[in-house]
């Protein structure tokens, strides 16, 4: 049995849990983000992140990662499209997924999330320049949804890592307008009539109500995780001199990776 290191809200858990679903594949999982599984996570991944499978003597860390293995693994059903160009985008939708939107919506929702519990506001311009740039990438998106109505010919990995990003938007105020989104639009709800997407979705919102019942919370409240990407995209944007307040306040904690 292979076992997910995994978290119901992490967008990279959520993509991975997606793909084992679609090639019907079972797993044991641990909620590997709650405090009390701390240990056991850095035991199986150094820079303690989620997701991380393990089949057997093998561990994979990196959702990428395990996605490639998987597809190895476990060939039919292919989650890449055939053709080279096409397999091309579908990699590049994920890597844009995984480090450029993760990235902007994670630096602008730490102030939204239930996991995070802050009571400052946000530094002047953050949500905005958040905001601004995550349309720009949206209508790339949207120019690229095809005949078919998915992002690379036909359900792929490019749709599995972008939807748990695309269905986090509307509660961070991003809005998609029908007349400037009309292909995005059918794709989220053609996505969420797919059982595997469906159930996910109910398995998040279901785990939402559990977790963060009565007011409480399984996870770190106080220090947030800065990987790279995310710092890069803040130091890209001119938020320095809060990023450099957060590591001096303590409440910035970057992975190591030995
Ligand atoms: N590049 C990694 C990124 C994984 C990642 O950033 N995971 C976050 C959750 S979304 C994490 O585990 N952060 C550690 C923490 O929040 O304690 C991947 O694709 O798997």
């Amino acid at each position: 049995m292979l076992t997910l290191y995994d978290n119901p809200f992490s967008p990279f858990a959520r993509k991975v849990r997606m793909v084992l679903a679609f090639k019907g594949v079972q797993y044991d999982s641990i909620d590997a983000l709650a405090l009390k599984e701390h240990g056991r996570l850095a035991r199986v991944n150094a820079r303690s992140e989620v997701p991380v499978l393990v089949d057997g003597s093998l561990t994979v860390t990196d959702s990428a990662d395990i996605v490639a293995y998987l597809d190895d693994r476990f060939p039919d059903p292919a989650i890449f499209p055939a053709g080279a160009e096409p397999r091309a985008e579908a990699r590049r939708w994920q890597r844009v997924a995984d480090t450029v939107i993760d990235a902007i919506i994670h630096d602008i929702s730490i102030w939204t999330w239930p996991t995070h519990r802050r009571s400052d506001q946000p530094p002047q311009g953050l949500l905005e320049a958040g905001r601004e740039e995550l349309h720009k990438i949206l209508a790339t998106l949207e120019a690229s949804i095809d005949a078919e109505g998915f992002v690379c010919g036909r359900l792929s990995i490019a749709d599995f890592s972008l939807f748990p990003h695309v269905s986090s938007l509307k509660v961070l105020g991003i809005v998609l307008e029908a007349s400037t989104y009309p292909k995005l639009l059918a794709w989220n709800r053609r996505m969420r009539l797919h059982d595997v997407v469906r159930e996910d979705l109910e398995y998040v919102m279901r785990t939402a109500v559990e977790k963060f019942m009565a007011g409480g919370s399984p996870y770190e409240g106080e220090k947030i995780v800065w990987r790279g990407d995310r710092i890069e995209w803040l130091l890209a944007h001119g938020f320095h001199e809060w990023f450099f307040s957060e590591v001096t306040s303590g409440r910035a904690v970057v992975p190591r990776s030995v």
